[in-house]
């Protein structure tokens, strides 16, 4: 399944960030706890320079405890990057945050100006939430669907930092395409651009090798039924989803298991480790390298092939 979601206003909204860039001292990047390699938007990482950045891992109630552990020391580690896993339901780690981006910028400690920090992130990760935590208020609309956010918002927190929240926005062409399965099944992509079933079937693989007991446990099973197909018959005949003749309605079933995946019903749930992602960005490079030198020989016999007619 190809991911093809790059709504007019996600443009317009890399544009807009572009401009205020230059006035930007920290950029707060918004990552999902439960995929924290599919939901680094690369155009983010470009934009951003060498601009000081703090990473905030979102949900992180939904995700597994001890993967999302293991992110924080690797983007410490490897990327020397701060992460910090929050959640709305500790509203106190997200205020954190402030003295988090003060403390990447001594310089400003005694500047009259505020410290300006500009919030980005791929669609529906939690950036309202945030920054409606931070300001105490609900200054920013939030809603459980992506692209909720259409322009940029500045807050004044009042405590030295001015915040400017911005649209979700992802990347014209997702080149890893379990990325762009693991982005729709958090609900970072329009229900509409996206196949149920598809998602489905792809998410209960991984549940299945991953978090077997998960499964168990939500379907009052002892044992589990050997494939993807089979689960969801299965699971299907409980909830009820019959069509005519009663046949499952795998459509139907494949929603309910994606919602209750997204709201933590089936459990604290990751989908990638640092491990993975290690893997799949090699896999990944070499996919782009094949298509280049593919690209280039075809030149270069274009080229031959017109020396040769003169
Ligand atoms: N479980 C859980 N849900 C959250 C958390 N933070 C946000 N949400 C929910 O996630 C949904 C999206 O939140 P928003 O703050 O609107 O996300 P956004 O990143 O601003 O989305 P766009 O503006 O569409 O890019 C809402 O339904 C929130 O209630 C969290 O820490 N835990
Ligand atoms: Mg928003």
């Amino acid at each position: 399944m190809s991911i093809n979601w790059f709504p007019g206003h996600m443009h317009k909204a890399i544009l807009e960030i572009k401009k205020i860039l230059p006035t930007v001292d920290v950029i707060i990047e918004v990552i999902d706890a439960r995929i924290p390699y599919s939901s680094e938007n690369p155009v983010i990482g470009k934009l951003r320079g060498d601009k000081p950045c703090v990473k905030l891992l979102s949900k992180s109630d939904l995700a597994d405890p001890e993967t999302t552990q293991s992110w924080i020391d690797y983007f410490d580690k490897e990327q020397g990057v701060k992460a910090m896993a929050v959640t709305t339901q500790e509203p106190e780690r997200i205020r954190a945050v402030s003295d988090l981006c003060k403390k990447l910028l001594p310089h400003k400690a005694h500047s009259v100006g505020a410290i300006n920090a500009l919030i980005m992130g791929i669609p529906n990760v939690g950036k309202s939430a945030i920054i409606n935590t931070l300001a105490g208020k609900m200054i920013a609309k939030t809603g459980n669907e992506p692209a909720i956010t259409k322009g940029q918002q500045t807050i004044n927190l009042h405590n030295g930092i001015m915040l400017v929240d911005t649209p979700g926005i992802l990347w014209p062409k997702i080149e890893n395409e379990d990325s762009g399965y693991r982005l729709a099944a958090t609900g970072a992509i329009k229900n509409t651009a996206m196949s149920y079933d598809d998602v489905a079937f792809y998410a209960i693989e991984f549940f299945l090798k991953t978090y077997p007991h998960l499964l168990k446990q939500r379907f009052k099973l002892t044992e589990l039924p050997p494939t993807e197909l089979e689960f969801l018959t299965v699971a299907g005949r409980q909830r009820g989803c019959l069509s005519e003749g009663n046949v499952v309605n795998i459509e139907k079933i494949s929603r309910i298991l994606l919602t209750e995946f997204r709201d933590g019903v089936l459990g604290r749930i990751s989908l990638e480790t640092p491990e993975m992602a290690e893997r799949e960005k090699i896999v990944v490079q070499q996919q782009i390298d094949q298509k280049n030198a593919e690209l280039a020989e075809k030149k270069l016999q274009r080229k031959n092939g017109f020396k040769n007619r003169r």
